[in-house]
């Protein structure tokens, strides 16, 4: 069990107000009641007030922290996502609950119209992706909590697996270079993060194309912790484009206006492939093509994506060809990849451990999402500075998979300190550690819940 020091009460880390618990039964509590208040008959919802439907990357990050509690759940979780799952082997971004009102969220069902494109499921879905994160987390989960009853869910989900990869390795192969593209910031996970910026600028949009809809987010959340408006109806834009060729992938680069390689969404990709040959070999299949496609991800990501100018990894723009200059946290995520070459391990532990990021045995903070020291950090604006507890858990599980068990420590007893100081936020102050967002959001309940009850330094699964 992780033992680390609770910051007393009344520091200057404690948010005003705050009656956050203190110890690890506490904890355990709270990150249980978080989760159970979000669960939604067949799946959790990111937050009961923001997000009140299913969502993909969530949905994996969840179906960990109901291992501990409820191995049930984290597979029934991942079954309704996949049943979701589109005849093309896409993991839709969004499953709509249809007893949600149409107008709880926007971009809500109607405006995806789902329902009028071939190979689409019965359930509206968005016709996007997320970060392919799914095959990990069901892996983890498993090892997590082992049984007869898993084994035989693992070995339903598994095909299902197979086919997201090889959609985002053969029809989101834009590039032709062997890694998959994202066509909208929102599939990054990273939606608001500096990374866009270039990309997004090339958009065409007016924010008063905002004027015929409206905004949910900014009803539950701080508009200036939110994207601009004008950000809002580039989003729209993207969107609109790619819902009028009704979600075809076939030419996107004579027609989309934004086509991304994203270093989190390839090593995602990659790792899903290691994480499937661990997943075959457990079920009897053949994991020798997974661990092929695996280092084939991980060759093309370093070939791609890694500028030994910067010492980082940075997404590829290919609109314009050039990798986009932000040194976000994007950048560390490929250490996830369990064959990464030493070189690059190396690069992204002086970059996480520089003033940008500021990882150590002893650290006080989680990793932000942007580079601490930039002119455009932003701590209060999501995906622009602010702590996420995702991103430090994926970083996290890569510091284990590459010997660095102190590191790993050190992370993270900060993202638990921070939790038990503020609770289950969607995000997190990255100075003070107060929280933002999202009061009660569910993989923020599941990833503490996964690094409190595990042995820090321990190898990975
Ligand atoms: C955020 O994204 C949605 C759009 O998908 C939004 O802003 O409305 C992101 O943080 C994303 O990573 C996350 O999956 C989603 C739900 O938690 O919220």
């Amino acid at each position: 069990m992780v033992r680390w020091a609770v910051t007393p009460a009344g520091s200057d880390t404690t948010p005003a107000g705050d009656t956050a618990p203190r110890d690890q039964g506490s904890l355990v509590a709270l990150a249980r009641a978080t989760l159970d208040g979000n669960w939604e008959h067949d799946h959790t919802v990111p937050s009961r007030t923001l997000y009140p439907h299913q969502w993909s990357w969530d949905s994996a990050f969840v179906a960990i922290g109901w291992a501990h509690l409820r191995p049930d759940r984290a597979w029934t979780e991942l079954t309704s996502l996949f049943d979701a799952q589109w005849r093309d082997g896409r993991v839709p971004h969004i499953v709509f609950n249809p007893a949600v009102a149409d107008s709880a969220y926007f971009p809500g069902p109607r405006f995806w119209a789902s329902a009028t494109v071939e190979g689409a499921p019965a359930t509206a879905t968005s016709g996007l992706v997320q970060p392919p994160v799914h095959a990990l987390a069901a892996w983890h989960a498993y090892r997590r909590a082992p049984s007869e009853y898993a084994r035989a869910a693992l070995g339903r989900l598994y095909p299902r697996l197979v086919a997201q990869q090889r959609y985002l390795t053969t029809r989101r192969d834009v590039g032709g270079a062997g890694l998959a593209s994202i066509v909208h910031p929102w599939e990054s996970g990273l939606d608001n993060s500096p990374a866009w910026d270039d990309p997004l600028a090339a958009v065409p949009a007016e924010a008063a194309v905002l004027r015929a809809y409206r905004r949910r987010d900014i009803v539950h959340a701080a508009a200036a912790h939110r994207p601009t408006d004008l950000d809002y109806a580039r989003y729209v834009a993207i969107v609109t484009a790619y819902r009028a060729a009704n979600y075809r992938d076939d030419d996107l680069i004579d027609r989309h206006p934004f086509l991304v390689e994203c270093p989190l969404f390839n090593a995602a990709l990659g790792a899903a492939e290691s994480a499937l040959a661990h997943i075959a070999e457990e079920i009897g299949a053949d994991p020798g093509p997974h661990r092929q496609r695996a280092a084939r991800i991980t060759t093309a990501l370093v070939d791609r994506l890694y500028d030994p100018t910067t010492g980082t990894f940075h997404p590829r723009d290919l609109r314009t060809g050039r990798l986009t200059p932000a040194r976000t946290v994007l950048g560390l995520t490929p250490l996830i990849l369990p064959d990464l070459p030493p070189r690059q391990v190396e690069a992204i532990l002086v970059e996480a451990g520089s003033p940008r990021f500021g990882l150590a045995e002893r650290m006080a903070r989680p990793l932000p999402s942007h580079d601490r020291t930039a002119a455009d950090f932003e701590p209060l604006r999501y995906w622009r500075g602010p702590s996420w507890m995702n991103i430090n858990w994926l970083v996290r599980r890569g510091l284990l998979a590459h010997g660095q068990p102190r590191l790993a420590v050190g992370l993270g007893t900060s993202m638990v300190e921070l939790a038990a100081t503020a609770g289950c936020h969607e995000y997190f102050h990255p100075d003070t550690g107060a929280g933002l967002g999202s009061p009660a959001f569910s993989w923020t309940a599941a990833l503490l819940l996964d690094t409190l009850t595990e042995d820090q330094g321990r190898a990975p699964c």
